[in-house]
């Protein structure tokens, strides 16, 4: 099954050679190899449980609908988020990682096989919740994007600054509870821009729908 994409013996003496960060580095090299051979845009959503990813690719998707959309999605236990997208029609392969904080690239390697022949124009990786762990896990995207939500605090670029550098953009979800919590979108993405000048900042709500063309134009200019 792997012929296609050049693991299996090899990954095996890698990894024996080599410590864990760098041979996940190496697989996620080969991944992106992979990806670019078959012309596949890899974005890997990133943010804390509850921060809204899942309910963020529902609504791409469905505005995408013209696109050919895959999502791997990345979960500690239970294949929850990968049901309620196959429920919507969304292809998706389930990675349940076994209570680990993160996707690794070798996780998206073997759940990418499900999903190859479908050629999909864009694959969304949902990783694990969390905005510590996977910030240090390549996976070959093509990029990271950070989703924080409005009710999570202002102050979550500077405690996490990792995952915001590692980003190209920020996805700031919920924006139709502002009037209910004390959270500033102009000085949250400043503050994030501090970190990482380049960061692309989205405010959006899949709610009300606020927001979301600006995020899906960035997506397309992706292609
Ligand atoms: N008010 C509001 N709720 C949202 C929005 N996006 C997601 N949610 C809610 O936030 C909760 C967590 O969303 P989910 O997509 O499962 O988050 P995930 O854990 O990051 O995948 C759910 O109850 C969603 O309905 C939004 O834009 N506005
Ligand atoms: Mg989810």
């Amino acid at each position: 099954m792997c012929e296609s994409c050049g693991c299996g013996e090899r990954t095996l003496r890698i990894e024996v050679a080599e410590g864990l960060l760098s041979t996940n580095e190496r697989l996620a090299r080969e991944n992106r190899a992979w990806f670019e051979r078959l012309g596949v845009r890899v974005v890997n959503l990133v943010g804390s449980p509850g921060a809204g990813k899942t309910s963020l690719i529902e609504a791409t998707v469905k505005a995408l609908n013209d696109l050919r959309v895959a999502v791997i999605e990345g979960d500690p236990e239970t294949r929850r988020d990968a049901e309620r997208l196959s429920r919507l029609g969304i292809p998706v392969a389930a990675v349940t990682t076994g209570g680990v904080c993160h996707l690794d690239a070798r996780m998206v390697h073997r759940a990418f096989h499900a999903l190859e022949d479908l050629r999909p124009e864009i694959l969304f990786i949902e990783n694990v919740g969390n905005l510590l762990c996977p910030a240090d896990f390549s996976l070959g995207e093509d990029l990271t994007v950070v989703v924080l939500s409005v009710t999570e605090g202002e102050d979550k670029p500077e405690k996490y600054p990792q995952a915001f550098r590692r980003a190209r953009a920020l996805v700031l979800t919920k924006v139709d509870l502002l009037p209910y919590v004390d959270f500033d979108t102009e000085k949250v993405a400043e503050l994030a821009r501090r970190i990482n000048p380049a960061l692309k900042v989205f405010p959006l709500s899949v709610k009300t729908g606020e927001g979301l063309s600006p995020w899906l134009d960035f997506l397309r200019s992706l292609l």
